[in-house]
């Protein structure tokens, strides 16, 4: 039969094609259609000639615009409404049934009665649009490491990024056959009145719910029909919904980028990383070895989320459970990252960036200087001198992963790949060392328990206190952070080789005020150490906080950085750590009641190093000097 039906023209049995067998499917499907009353309904193949067909369809409503075919092949650009451009954290809610399971770091409301007003919300919302069924996978098709999901969206903004974003269409239903889904309804909030004409970018300006029911394993998300408040597979089901599967299932789900290291001895080594937002994760995770590591190859296996579980073999395997990069466009650069600049030449959507007179897209950074004009991310001109930005500083582009120049030949593996180490990393201009490997598993999850950035006046809170961001998954652990804990703690307490847990601050800063560290590709020497240390190759002295290199352990060809900076950058202050120390207990106060009472223990082991005679510092100041004859 026909994939898309009119509801005025058809039966109730019409609404589900013959192919579909599920169910729980079939019933949410058909109880959605009756809520939501859209006025027509297709269900989603993935087919490159359906992405085809919807992205024409938006190019005459409006809402994309293509870009110039010989300069962005296959690409578009779509302008959001100006009130709906990012996130929305203060209109997400975790509703589980006992409000402590959502802990004091989330939203929570009664679930009874959000069900209740998000269903008041819903009636109706697709009147005069069409409601589309997105079955897709996170993760490879079929592998035991995956999840499948069902979205149904009224915005076919939402199809074609998800058509990148996940493995979409009949292939994630055929892998469904009659098991479980995750239900993702969402509904920018906009029905259309008899006659009503449309706008290029429909959402709701007034109400806005992004919500988890996590006993339930669904999502209703109303009002927006920007990024994660929209493309429920990323945020809301791969981190929120995946970390209580996860809890309930002895598996971690985690904001962190994936990456393989290949030496130039052919050894494969993989590591995750977790940094809050704002701190580099996809350069990170696309990173171009500097000079001096001819030979080294990195590869990306994912840029933003993790799903680890245990093998039979006692290690932890990851897989990305993404198939694109939703990137922030500002600040790439073919310097920053050249490899995410390839990954977007064509079959790109851009969103939010700026428009060059030619047909293609620009963003602040993207060139050393800017175009002398551009039509801005709201569609009015632009030039240098204007005092605006051109694009909105939460753009983003929508790629295939399998487009990016580094793409880990594993990325799309079932199997998933053997992780060797844990890297936690935060924004600290002070206080943190440039990296340090935790004394155990334990250790490293009080480290990761603890990483934060500094304020910065744009985040609104006052200048260099910390905000703490546990394991970079604040906004996103769908339960509360210290069961969270706890569950970190229970894996290492389960898996026989367990990776080892580095801390890493690429943004200390000197007195001046000036970044001590030149980051960027010059990461990969902080890499090389980490990958040197899971395999036993390279010394490393002890500190109060864990294993530090010395100068020498680093490598340095290519590089004129100094002994004595790397010293300074390296420094374990006594006094900024007692305050760090202090500091850390604001968050442990909040989670009191569930925090686990190892941290009690770690902090007093911690105090107590910190208040050995610095001559016994594996890297005190005295011993650098006495190092550095
Ligand atoms: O909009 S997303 O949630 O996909 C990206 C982000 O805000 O971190
Ligand atoms: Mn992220």
């Amino acid at each position: 039969m026909k994939q898309t039906v009119t509801s005025s023209q058809v039966e109730t049995k019409d609404l589900i094609p013959s192919f579909v067998k599920n169910e729980a499917l079939i019933s949410w499907v058909t109880s959605v259609h009756e809520l939501c009353q859209p006025d027509r309904v297709h269900w989603c193949d993935g087919s490159d000639e359906e992405y085809k067909r919807l992205c024409q369809e938006m190019v005459a409503a409006g809402t994309l615009i293509p870009l110039n075919q010989q300069k962005r092949p296959n690409s578009f650009l779509a302008r959001s409404d100006a009130t709906d451009v990012a996130r929305v954290e203060d209109r997400t809610f975790i509703c589980s049934q006992r409000k402590q399971d959502a802990g004091p770091t989330n939203n929570w409301a009664n679930p009874v009665e959000m069900k209740a007003n998000l269903k008041e919300l819903f009636k109706g919302s697709m009147r005069g649009r069409t409601m589309y069924v997105i079955p897709f996978s996170m993760g490879p098709l079929g592998s035991p490491y995956s999840h499948i999901g069902v979205e149904i969206s009224d915005s076919p903004y939402v199809v074609v990024n998800m058509k990148i974003m996940t493995r979409m269409g009949r292939k994630a239903l055929d892998v469904l056959a009659n098991g479980f889904f995750v239900p993702c309804l969402h509904s920018v909030g906009a029905p259309l009145e008899r006659g009503q004409k449309d706008v290029a970018w429909p959402c709701n300006p007034e109400k806005k719910y992004i919500v988890h029911f996590p006993e339930e394993r669904s999502i209703w998300s109303y009002g927006s029909g920007y990024g994660g408040n929209a493309l429920l597979g990323k945020k809301c089901f791969a981190l929120r919904i995946a970390s209580v599967l996860g809890r309930d299932q002895d598996w971690l789900a985690e904001h962190m980028l994936i990456l393989g290291a290949e030496s130039p001895t052919g050894e494969k080594t993989y590591v995750a990383a977790a940094f809050p937002s704002a701190c580099g994760k996809t350069n990170f995770a696309m990173i171009v070895p500097p000079k001096g590591f001819d030979g080294w190859k990195i590869t990306t296996v994912g840029d933003d989320i993790a799903w680890i579980k245990p093998g039979a073999d006692g290690k932890l395997y990851a897989i990305n459970p993404e198939a694109g990069y939703f990137g922030v466009a500002p600040g790439t650069s073919p310097e920053s990252n050249p490899n995410a600049i390839a990954t977007v030449a064509s079959n790109t959507i851009f969103t939010n960036v700026a428009l060059t007179p030619d047909g293609d897209v620009w963003w602040e950074d993207l060139t050393h200087e800017a175009p002398a004009q551009l039509i801005d991310w709201q569609g009015k001109p632009w030039t240098p001198d204007c005092g605006r930005k051109a694009s909105h500083p939460n753009a983003r582009f929508t790629a295939p992963a399998s487009q990016c120049p580094s793409v880990d030949a594993n990325w799309d593996n079932p199997k998933g790949v053997p992780i060797s180490a844990l890297i936690f990393g935060g924004r600290r201009a002070s206080t943190v060392p440039l990296v340090y490997q935790s004394f155990n598993w334990n250790f490293g999850v009080y480290l990761a328990a603890t990483i934060g950035s500094e304020m910065t006046a744009a985040a609104g809170g006052t200048i260099g206190q910390v905000r703490r961001d546990p394991m970079a998954m604040l906004p996103f652990c769908g339960y509360n952070m210290g069961d969270y804990f706890n569950h970190w703690l229970q894996m290492g307490r389960s898996i026989a080789n367990p990776p080892r847990i580095f801390s890493v601050n690429w943004f200390r800063k000197d007195e001046n005020g000036k970044y001590m560290w030149p980051g960027f590709g010059e990461n990969m020497r902080v890499l090389k150490w980490i990958i040197d240390r899971v395999h036993g190759r390279a010394f490393a002295e002890e500190s109060p906080l864990g294993w530090m290199p010395r100068y020498q352990d680093l490598e340095w060809k290519g590089s004129d950085f100094k002994k004595e900076s790397f010293y300074k950058l390296m420094k374990v202050d006594r006094e900024q750590w007692k305050a760090e120390v202090l500091s850390q207990e604001e968050l442990f106060e909040k989670l009191y009641d569930k925090l686990p009472k190892e941290f009690f223990l770690m902090r007093e082991l911690l105090l107590s190093g910190l208040w050995r005679s610095p001559k016994n510092w594996g890297l005190a100041e005295e011993r650098y000097l006495e190092n550095s004859n």
